[in-house]
């Protein structure tokens, strides 16, 4: 299948354009490269040395002799995204390219509106471009669990059937984002819903939990495929975060009272799932919305898990209970549904004490790279990030 990958550049995409060129896939990377300039903005830096995108593609093609084609534009840009979609002819395209940090989209003003822009307009011109260039091709998009909040009852996948005041109906799921980020890709489920309603396009939204881990085969094949690996404040995420603060030996940052409880996968799970949603696409009108983890893991539970691991290793890790410096809630019921993928053949990796091994073996490897003074959060909810 020819298979578009918009954010090619970043640590979901990257490895999931290797995976699906390794399994026969014809692909095509696209990327604004904006998260690269972002880091540099921020004056943050991946763990891991990540080679330039043109860098990337020749070695893939060294080492395996397929090709990529690359594609280096914003997709905000409608010409740009309208000329890629002429040449390359996608039949699926998965759309990873969105600004996908939550405490970056609540520095300020500006990132939030970035953040928003950014991503809602870039989804609805892939829709246009989808609508007017091939309408038969299927648009896989990675949403969140956040767009779901931490409601109460359990959490189904997308949608829930409701009896009120005697009639019943299945309707969207309620959303409770948690973010100015959140809410955007809140907003693009709603817009990429409304067309497949309306123009008969054919979706998938991929609410994905917190993906960790960094290794996938074909990032592994060379030093110059390796993928990043955020560990700061604003674009680090907390398994990946908690792993390399103790390689570094700082205390594991909890927020709050850590019971915080989210879905989480290896990234090696969501090449996979990208791969399962391709391989079976929706039907044209369908706006399929399928919940993208393996596990749910309370912040705290990760953090001792990451303690019991790296003692092991010789190293000692303490845990810090830090102020939160977000809003949302520390203890609460979630029980959210993910039967969807597996049903389609997932096999998960779930969290091992091999996984954590390696990952901190990982960032044992490149902690010479960490700069400690990335590591506290700086960015509030209340106040944003202090000038
Ligand atoms: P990332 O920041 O590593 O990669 C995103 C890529 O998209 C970057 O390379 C960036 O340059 C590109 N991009 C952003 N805006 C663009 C635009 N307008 N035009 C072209 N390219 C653009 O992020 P990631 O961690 O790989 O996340 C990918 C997607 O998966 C995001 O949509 C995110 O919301 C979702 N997701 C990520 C996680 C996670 O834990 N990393 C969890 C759930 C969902
Ligand atoms: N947390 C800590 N300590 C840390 C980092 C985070 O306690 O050092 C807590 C946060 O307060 C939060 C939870 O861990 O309760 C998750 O935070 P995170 O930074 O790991 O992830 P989040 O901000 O939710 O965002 C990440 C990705 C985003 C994706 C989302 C999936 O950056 O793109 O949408 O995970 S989900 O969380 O399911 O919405």
């Amino acid at each position: 299948m020819k298979v578009l990958v918009i954010g090619g550049d970043g640590y979901c995409g990257w490895a999931t354009a290797l995976y699906l060129a390794k399994q026969g896939h014809e692909v095509g990377v696209l990327d604004s490269l904006i998260r690269r300039h972002w880091d540099l903005t921020l004056g943050v830096d991946t763990l891991t040395p990540i080679a330039p995108i043109h860098k990337r593609v020749e070695r893939w093609k060294a080492v395996t002799g397929q090709h990529l084609d690359l594609f280096v534009g914003d997709i905000t840009n409608y010409e740009f995204l309208e000329a890629v979609f002429r040449q390359f002819e996608p039949q699926a395209v998965v759309h990873f390219g969105e600004q996908r940090s939550a405490p970056f989209s609540m520095i300020d003003r500006e990132r939030a509106v970035l953040t928003q822009v950014n991503n809602v307009v870039g989804t609805l011109n892939i829709l246009y471009a989808i609508r007017d260039l091939c309408p038969e091709c299927h648009l896989v998009k990675l949403g969140t669990m956040g767009e779901y909040g931490t409601p109460n009852i359990d959490i189904e996948e997308g949608y829930i059937t409701i009896e009120h005041n005697g009639r019943k109906d299945t309707l969207p799921y309620p959303k409770q984002p948690g973010s100015f980020y959140h809410v955007s890709k809140c907003q693009d489920s709603l817009n990429i819903h409304f067309a497949c309603r309306i123009w008969g396009l054919r979706a998938t939204d991929l609410n994905q939990g917190v993906v960790y881990g960094v290794l996938t085969e074909e990032t592994g094949f060379d030093e110059i495929l390796i993928n990043r690996l955020d560990y700061d404040g604003v674009f680090g995420t907390a398994l990946n975060r908690f792993c390399i603060q103790a390689a570094v030996g700082h205390p594991l940052t909890v927020y709050g009272k850590g019971g915080q409880t989210r879905g989480f996968l290896d990234i090696r799970d969501t090449v996979r799932c990208i791969e399962l949603a391709i391989a079976t696409p929706a039907e044209p009108g369908k706006f399929r919305v399928f919940n993208q983890f393996t596990e749910l893991f309370s912040v705290e539970d990760l953090a001792l898990m990451v303690q019991k691991a790296s003692q092991t290793m010789g190293l000692k890790v303490d845990i810090n209970y830090l102020d939160n410096p977000r809003v949302e809630l520390e203890q609460h019921y979630f029980n959210a549904k993910n039967t969807k993928l597996l049903d389609l053949g997932l096999q998960p990796h779930y969290l091992s004490d091999a996984l954590l091994d390696s990952l901190l073996n990982f960032a044992i490897k490149y902690r010479d790279r960490v700069d400690a003074n990335q590591i506290l959060p700086k960015v509030s909810w209340k106040r944003g990030m202090a000038k």
